[in-house]
C-alpha cells in the first residue's frame, strides 16, 4: 500500500475510534510524517476534536478536595531537603518521591505504561512528544494561584505556548566540570575527551542527546542536527573519546569529582556547584563551541490519579520561597521571579552574546529512531 493510501486508511481508523490518538501519532510518524503534520491531521479529525473539547472542560472544572498522597517522578538532586516534608507536613499529603538520570529514561517508564505519577519534570524538548502521544493533562489555572511569579521570560515557552500543561521548575546548562588542582591549563574545548592524556579520568553524561549533542557543536553543528552526515561525524567522534572515558555517568559521577577518582566531566552546572560545596577545586565551563541550555517543566500525567494535589504541588513550588529554597540548594537557575531577592547565589539568564553559544534541545520527530540508534551503537562500540 502507498504511504498515502495508509495514512488515509490510518485517519479513516481514528476518526471511526478503531485507534486511540496516541496510536494514531505513533503510526502516522512511523510513516515519515514530522510531529507538526500529525499534529495537523489531529486536529483537523472530528474525533481528537471532541477529545479536546471534553479535555479542555474537565481541565477548567473543580478537581475536588485534595488527597491525601502525591507521587512525582523527577531528576535526581534537584530539590532542597525540606520542600517535600514541608509540603507533607502542610498540607497532610504522603509524597512518594522518585528519581531519574534522563528524560529517556523517565519517558521509557512512562510509554511502557507506568502509571502512577501525578508530577513529572520533563526538558522543553520533550513536550511536543508528550502533548502529542496523550501522555499528559491540560492544567487548571484556577488553582495556579502563583502563576503570576513566573518570570516572562519562562512564559509562553515554545515548548508549551499558551502555557497549558506546564508550570516551570528550573533551568540549566551542560557544559564541562573539571579539577582544577588536577588539570593544569584551563578547559575550553569539547575536544578535551579526545585527549589521552586524561584516559581514564574522564566521563560523559548518560544520555544521548547530550554526547551526541556535544559532537555535534564541536564541529560546528546544531546539538538538534538530523543531517546524516554530521550525525556520522558526531558518532566517530564519541567513538573516539570512548577509549578516554571511564564511564558514561550523569549526576552520580560527583562523588568521584569530589573524591578526585574524575577528573574531567560533562556536567550541568547545577550538579558541578552542588559538588563545589564540597569539594572547591572544581570548575564549570561553557565550551566555546557551545552546549546545551535547558528548561524543566513540571506536568501532570494523564493517568495522574492525585490531581488536586498535583496542582497545589505545583502552586506551592511557585511560592517565592520556595522557589528560592530549590536554587539554593541545587545550584540552578530559578525561573521564578519573585524568588530573585532570596536567592544565595542567583544564576542569571545569559546574555545576548551568551545565548549564541547555547542552544535549547528541540523535538527532533521522526529522527528521535536515527539518534536512539546512533546512541546505542556508541555505547556498544
Ligand atoms: C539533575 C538536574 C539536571 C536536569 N541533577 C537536566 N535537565
Amino acid at each position: 500500500m502507498s504511504k498515502r493510501k495508509e495514512l488515509e486508511r490510518l485517519v479513516g481508523e481514528l476518526e471511526t475510534g478503531g485507534i486511540s490518538r496516541r496510536d494514531f501519532v505513533w503510526r502516522a510518524m512511523g510513516l515519515g510524517l514530522s510531529l507538526s503534520s500529525v499534529g495537523a491531521l489531529l486536529s483537523a479529525c472530528g474525533g481528537g476534536e471532541k477529545a479536546r473539547t471534553a479535555e479542555g472542560a474537565a481541565a477548567e472544572g473543580e478537581l475536588g478536595p485534595i488527597e491525601k498522597e502525591l507521587r512525582i517522578y523527577n531528576w535526581s538532586d534537584y530539590i532542597a531537603d525540606d520542600t517535600v516534608p514541608n509540603f507533607e507536613k502542610e498540607f497532610g499529603v504522603k509524597v512518594t518521591y522518585d528519581t531519574y538520570e534522563s528524560n529517556e529514561e523517565m519517558v521509557a517508564k512512562l510509554q511502557a505504561g507506568a502509571t502512577g505519577y501525578d508530577i513529572i519534570v520533563p526538558s522543553g524538548y520533550v513536550l511536543p512528544v508528550l502533548v502529542a502521544t496523550d501522555l499528559i493533562s491540560p492544567l487548571n489555572k484556577k488553582y495556579l494561584t502563583n502563576w503570576g511569579n513566573v518570570s516572562p521570560i519562562f512564559q509562553n515557552l515554545p515548548s508549551d505556548p499558551g502555557n497549558t500543561h506546564t508550570v516551570p521548575w528550573q533551568w540549566g546548562t551542560s557544559g564541562i566540570a573539571y579539577r582544577t588542582d588536577r588539570v593544569k591549563s584551563p578547559i575550553d574545548s569539547w575536544a578535551v575527551f579526545h585527549d589521552p592524556r586524561f584516559r581514564g579520568k574522564m566521563t560523559m553524561m548518560d544520555d544521548g542527546r547530550e554526547v551526541i549533542g556535544a559532537f555535534l557543536r564541536y564541529r560546528g553543528h546544531s546539538l538538534n542536527s538530523t543531517d546524516p552526515e554530521h550525525l556520522a561525524g558526531a558518532k566517530a567522534d564519541a567513538i573516539k573519546a570512548k577509549p578516554q572515558l571511564k564511564a558514561y555517568l550523569s549526576a552520580p559521577v560527583k562523588g568521584q569529582l569530589i573524591s578526585g577518582d574524575v577528573w574531567i566531566s560533562q556536567l550541568w552546572n547545577g550538579d558541578t556547584t552542588q559538588a563545589k560545596a564540597e569539594q572547591p577545586n572544581l570548575a564549570y565551563v561553557i565550551p566555546k563551541e557551545g552546549c546545551t541550555i535547558w528548561g524543566d517543566l513540571m506536568c501532570m500525567p494523564k493517568s495522574a490519579r492525585n490531581r488536586r494535589a498535583a496542582h497545589e504541588w505545583m502552586n506551592y513550588i511557585l511560592r517565592p520561597d520556595v522557589g528560592a529554597a530549590l536554587s539554593n540548594a541545587t545550584g540552578y537557575g530559578s525561573p521564578n521571579a519573585a524568588a530573585a531577592n532570596l536567592l544565595d547565589a542567583p544564576v542569571p539568564y545569559p546574555t545576548e552574546e551568551e545565548l549564541k553559544r547555547l542552544e535549547y534541545q528541540v523535538d527532533l520527530g521522526r529522527d528521535t529512531a536515527t539518534w536512539d540508534q546512533i546512541w546505542t551503537e556508541i555505547k556498544s562500540a
